[in-house]
């Protein structure tokens, strides 16, 4: 754990957050500033700062994220239209730096995202 990284702070139960699927290895939570009816996010318990880190350190680990996103979106009744995303460093928008895959559905979705 990081002492002062907001989603260790949620894993360790310090901080509240409403878990959708608690998981061995993984923890999906609902972001607190939804940008879609269904905004989840799915993390690894483990400090990763972003998904190459993710990846760099147990693949595995990268598949349970992506396991639990689509788990998730099957319990969401998302059927086969939601967005996964991994924003990775500040130019592409990331400003939580423990790795979190977004699932995003129950809306229509645009494309260049922006
Ligand atoms: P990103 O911009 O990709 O780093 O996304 C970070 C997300 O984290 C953003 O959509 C808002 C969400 N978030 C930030 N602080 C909290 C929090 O304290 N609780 C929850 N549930 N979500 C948070």
């Amino acid at each position: 754990m990081s002492e002062d990284c907001l989603f260790c702070r949620i894993v360790a139960g310090e901080i509240p957050a409403t878990v959708v699927r608690d998981e061995a290895r993984t923890l999906a939570f609902r972001d607190v500033n939804p940008q879609a009816p269904t905004h989840v996010l799915v993390i690894p318990k483990r400090h990763l700062p972003n998904a190459a880190a993710v990846l760099a350190d147990d693949p595995t680990l990268l598949a349970d994220l992506f396991a639990g996103a689509v788990e998730v979106a099957a319990s969401e009744g998302l059927g086969d239209g939601y967005r996964l995303v991994f924003n990775t460093g500040e130019s592409a928008g990331q400003t939580v730096f423990h790795a979190h895959l977004h699932l995003l559905g129950g809306r229509g979705f645009q494309w260049p995202p922006g």
